[in-house]
């Protein structure tokens, strides 16, 4: 162990910057981080005893389980149970949204990866050893891999949705151009580099504590307490910090905490259940693939009059999230775009993949993805630049969005031109040309990216949290929320707000670890708006301390409580300081008895929407932005480089300037990986290809872009953003579709003969077969 020196480094670092917390605040995880003293799931100090868990999982991706022999596994040293459905005391049923998933399979297996049994031994390695023991038997049923076999079998999670404005059909007929075509965007696996995990303790009287992996801790608790038929008081969820999320967690961290808590309720020991990268790999769902069509009119000046997309969304074998992440490629489908008239509708298509599930943008990308085709079709058989048309098409003020919601302090066209003119676009598309014209082996292409992006759970009553908020005797201050930390930084953002409204420096304050017991009934975090939700929720209970503490300082220097503010640990009276410090107003306080706890509750205001109509205001506000992206594609080759992306984005005012930044970086990065180069890819059989990062690639150090330009837009802000500074997580992976067009162009300045392809991602194979197509 080293020395505790952490805190000390802290405080260093934190009295050298700057007072302004918004220009330098770092997220104050990167110190333990570095230093390698954060602790995840599998850093908590296990008892004495416990035991660990594998999981045995199908190997057929659909078919009748005839015969299962668990015998010589059984038999093996060292295994202390097996669990399957049997031993399930409560209810066999995960599913957060729609009851269709059984957290072990029965007498039928729906994908190739779906847990059959747990089995639980005195270390991983025997477990492992014992589950190569398991003979399983399965008669094979036909199996679906894609969207479009299941529609054509009528294979449906749900019944399908649908927005529509104005009348699209008759407004083909004020159309000079109509284009129709189709479009595949691939799934994406999240790749936390924590893979998912749980460790459940036995307490007293039958009570269990699971330390877990989750984005939702209340999805886990209700969840663990419904499979165990127990009641949820019984069941406490405890979440540190997650090495990375993106959705991956928000529902699907959930079948792990459960199965790690079934083992402990039978064998009243403690069970860890970490999976492998292997294993996580094979058993989790990952981004929707979606196969799309559209068809989009526009005027002869580049109006878009008319748009319709019908989308597949490939939602894997059991409903998950797919539903509201259906429902969101809906709301996304005109991206930042007016359309006067717009049909839209999805299919959640049944398949016999692992159930896909959140993934950052929520299904978000994959509307934009299609209209973007759409535009670039349009543009390239009009023969205009693809920027003429989007220019031509973006959001006003008062504009209407295709679910009824009034577009309100729209930043489309301001971001547009500010990127425009910022970064110089007509000088940047006059580089590209010289240099298209003077070299043959390599092309260069642009594309612009605008994007908007709604913030809020798309499902209204979602959207609330609770902060509480304890002030010790000594002046320094714990915080509890809703809030998972994952690496987005929000821990720091909760202690930012308290250390404003207090005046104290940073490190006085706290940020407790996510537990159900101190605060309940939570929203995951997700949908970008933990700090929004959480924020409001920490200001709120802060903002009530201070009123009451302004009221102990009153009495105390015999003032009016209005002349009362605090400042660097010190209490003034009308600008003057007085001899009262931060730390004796609060002894003051506990002497007169007044409480030094809050707890604040917020739910945002103003957002509904009516399902039956389908119309309504969803979202808080949107978040807006432009992104230019500059690719130089090797012509011989088919690889490609990122020679720069330069973005303005709307954060509003950012109160975590060095966070927010990198959360558009990554974001970026993560949104150019799916386009480009991130290839999931299933055979016939429903057997997941890309099972490993030899076959799977991301985007590192040498394939994100060369260069990345963010300039934030100036704005006044929107006042349901926490600190007027707006929601970040999602929004900037949608700039990463530019991506994929910026390459098209490049081929298309290859070869002329090239015919547009909408067929994502982009990997130098299908650059290579483009450049060479005839
Ligand atoms: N999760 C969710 C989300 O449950 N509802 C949402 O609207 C959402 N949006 C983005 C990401 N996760
Ligand atoms: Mo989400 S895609 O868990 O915000």
């Amino acid at each position: 162990m080293l020395k505790d020196t952490s805190n000390n480094i802290l405080k260093t670092k934190l009295n050298a910057v700057s007072k302004d917390l918004k220009e330098s605040i770092k997220n104050l995880d990167s110190y333990t981080h570095v230093r390698g003293e954060s602790l995840y799931v599998d850093d908590v100090n296990i008892r004495q005893g416990t035991f660990h868990a594998v999981v045995f999982d199908s190997p057929k991706a659909h078919g009748k389980i005839k015969h299962i022999d668990y015998s010589k596994a059984e038999a093996l040293e060292g295994v202390i149970r097996i669990f399957t459905y049997k031993d399930i005391p409560g209810k066999n049923e995960i599913g957060g949204i729609i009851p269709d998933e059984p957290l072990f399979a029965e007498n039928e297996v729906h994908f190739w990866g779906m847990p059959i049994a747990l089995i639980v031994a005195e270390t991983e390695f025997i477990a492992r050893k014992a589950r190569d023991l398991i003979d399983i038997n399965i008669e094979d049923l036909p199996v679906i891999t894609t969207a479009k076999e299941a529609k054509t079998k009528g294979s449906f999670i749900n019944a399908p949705r649908s927005f529509s404005l104005g009348d699209t059909e008759n407004a083909y007929k004020d159309c000079d151009f109509i284009f129709e075509g189709e479009t595949f965007s691939n799934g994406q696996e999240h790749l936390y580099i924590e893979a998912q995990g749980a460790y459940a303790e036995p307490l007293e009287n039958g009570n269990i504590k699971i330390t877990s992996s989750t984005q939702g801790p209340t999805a886990v608790q209700k969840t663990v307490a419904q499979v165990l038929g127990v009641s949820m008081h019984k069941i406490e969820i405890d979440v540190t910090r997650l090495g990375g999320g993106f959705g991956g967690k928000e529902d699907q961290a959930t079948p792990w905490a459960v199965m790690a808590a079934l083992a402990t309720h039978h064998l009243n020991q403690s069970v860890k259940l970490i999976l492998n990268r292997h294993d996580d790999l094979r058993m989790t769902g990952k981004r929707h693939p979606y196969e799309s069509s559209y068809k989009i009119g526009l005027s002869k000046d580049l109006k878009i009059l008319a748009y319709e997309a019908e989308f597949l969304q490939n939602s894997g074998a059991a409903a998950d999230l797919s539903p509201a992440i259906a429902e969101r490629t809906l709301f996304h489908a005109t991206n930042s775009y007016y359309v006067p008239n717009v049909t839209t509708k999805v299919l959640s298509c049944k398949t016999n993949l692992p159930p896909n599930t959140a993934f950052r943008g929520f299904g978000g990308p994959q509307g934009m993805f299609v209209i973007e085709s759409a535009i670039a079709k349009a543009a390239s058989e009009i023969g205009v630049s693809p920027r003429q048309i989007q220019e031509a098409n973006l959001l006003d003020e008062n504009d209407t969005f295709s679910y009824g919601q009034i577009a309100k302090q729209v930043e489309a066209k301001t971001s547009w031109n500010s990127a425009k003119n910022i970064f110089n676009i007509e000088a940047l598309e006059r580089d590209i040309e010289n240099f298209n014209r003077t070299n043959k082996a390599f092309k260069k292409g642009l594309a612009l990216m605008p994007i908007a992006f709604g913030i809020s759970f798309t499902n209204t009553p979602m959207n609330h949290a609770r902060a509480l908020v304890h002030i010790y005797l000594d002046g320094s201050i714990g915080i509890s929320t809703a809030a998972v930390e994952m690496g987005q930084g929000v821990n720091t953002k909760m202690m930012q707000i308290a250390a404003e409204v207090f005046s104290v420096p940073i490190e006085k304050t706290k940020i407790e670890t996510t537990n159900t017991t101190r605060v309940a009934n939570t929203s995951p975090s997700a949908a970008s708006s933990t700090a929004d939700l959480n924020g409001k929720a920490t200001l709120m209970a802060c903002n009530s301390l201070l009123e009451r503490l302004k009221k102990v300082a009153s009495e105390d220097l015999n003032a009016p409580e209005d002349s009362i503010s605090l400042k660097d640990e010190c209490v003034y009276t009308n600008g003057e300081k007085s001899k009262l410090s931060w730390t004796d107003l609060i002894n003051k306080a506990m002497l007169k008895r007044v409480a030094l706890t809050e707890n604040a509750h917020y739910a945002t205001p103003e957002i509904h929407f009516d399902k039956t109509k389908e119309k309504g205001h969803p979202f808080a506000y949107h978040v807006y932005g432009t992104a230019i992206v500059i690719t130089t594609v090797d012509c011989t080759r088919g690889t490609y480089e990122f020679d720069s992306v330069k973005i303005v984005h709307d954060y509003g005012k950012s109160m975590s300037k060095g966070i927010d930044l990198g959360q558009v970086e990554g974001a970026l990065a993560q949104g150019i990986g799916w386009m480009t180069m991130e290839e999931i890819a299933y055979n016939k059989d429903g057997r997941l290809l890309s099972n490993a990062l030899s076959t799977y690639k991301i985007p590192d150090l040498f394939s994100v872009p060369k260069n990345v330009e963010v300039i934030p837009l100036e704005t006044k802000g929107h006042e349901l953003a926490i600190l007027k500074s707006k929601a970040v997580g999602e929004p900037p992976l949608m700039y990463g579709i530019g991506a994929y067009f910026a390459i098209q162009n490049a081929i298309k300045a290859y070869n002329p003969n090239y015919n547009l392809k909408f067929h994502a991602p982009m990997t130098p194979e299908k650059v290579l077969m483009s450049l060479y197509q005839n």
